[in-house]
């Protein structure tokens, strides 16, 4: 009898179904979130990894100098000042106005930047917690302005990149480096504890080119109200707030969310999304095609060369 030839497509399971048909549902997660061996030497203390492992987050604040603060900082304003005047699909601006809300793909942009997202400090730290190679799924510029910065709303990072980027399993992380004083009322990052350890299904179907709304304002892949309150109920609700230089390491699954910045004072952070490269993004798992590459590196997957960076490294070109 001819045994069925199934192609890889065919017989690929998805191990976190979202979105489709389905019901919203909170679900345990299947993998860790420290992937290191036990053999590996951690480049922080031990305790910080039991705790990030826990809560699925980590607030550093003494990695960077502040003169390498100040280098990056320079570099922030130069790229958001020629922001403004990029026609690129990179650069989102906030919905109804012209404010710059994010740049992504901004290692490509900004050399820089790309020396911090290979920084020892990140890249090696991310390379421990995930037990592997790694390599930039996405970098971005997060500026929130003041008075105009626009909420980010609850969401798990993963939903979006497993489902609309093929990311197979949860095994990668986010590195945020504030480069302005994330103040507990200029819309610092809001997470819920533990919440990593839970996924969370979401309803509904993903629109064709999602991404052309979902980076102003996402709508799908949201998890419903009740699995929010049953998330929050249970872990709690933390603000990252800390003042420039300050660094967040959080878990690809950690639900997270930002309120609308109203002050005067800009909540401008870099983010650096590090994903194992045995864990490199196939097919979606979703009826749309793949998104650009700015968003999710699909062609350009190429092991991270990690870096010890100075001062000087920092300095703008
Ligand atoms: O869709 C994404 O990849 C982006 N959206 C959010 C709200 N967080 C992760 C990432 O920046
Ligand atoms: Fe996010």
């Amino acid at each position: 009898m001819k045994t069925a030839t199934l192609t890889r497509e065919e017989v690929r399971e998805d191990l976190y179904p979202s979105r489709g048909g389905l019901k919203g549902n909170i679900v345990p997660r299947k993998h860790p979130a420290v992937w290191a061996s036990d053999s590996a030497q951690p480049p922080l203390d031990r305790s910080l990894v039991e705790q990030y492992q826990r809560d699925g987050f980590l607030v550093l604040r003494d990695l960077f100098t502040p003169e390498e603060v100040a280098n990056l900082q320079a570099e922030l304003d130069r790229l958001r000042h020629d922001a403004q005047s990029m026609e690129r699909p990179e650069v989102i601006t906030e919905k109804g106005t012209r404010q710059v809300r994010s740049i992504f793909k901004v290692h490509a942009l900004s050399a820089v930047f790309a020396r911090l997202a290979a920084d020892q400090r990140l890249a090696g730290l991310a390379a421990y917690l995930l037990g592997d190679q790694v390599y930039l799924h996405q970098t971005r510029m997060n500026y929130k302005p003041g008075f105009h910065g626009k909420e980010f709303y609850w969401h798990s990072d993963f939903e979006t990149w497993h489902t609309e980027d093929g990311m197979p399993l949860p095994r990668a992380l986010s590195i945020s480096v504030s480069l302005t004083d994330n103040t507990p009322h200029n819309g610092p990052l809001l997470v819920i504890p533990g919440s990593h350890k839970h996924y969370v299904v979401c309803e509904g179907e993903t629109p064709e080119d999602n991404y052309q709304m979902s980076l102003q304002a996402q709508e799908t892949g949201v998890p419903s109200d009740e699995n929010l309150a049953r998330l929050a109920a249970q872990g709690g609700l933390v603000d990252t707030a800390g003042p420039a230089g300050s660094v967040l390491i959080f878990d690809c699954n950690l639900m997270h969310g930002s309120n609308s910045n109203i002050t005067h004072l800009p909540r401008s952070n870099a983010f650096f999304v590090y994903n194992a490269l045995s864990n490199a993004v196939e097919a979606p798992f979703c009826n749309q095609a793949p998104r650009p590459e700015f968003v999710a590196t699909r062609e350009a997957i190429s092991p991270l060369t990690i870096r010890s960076n100075q001062a000087e490294d920092f300095r703008p070109a």
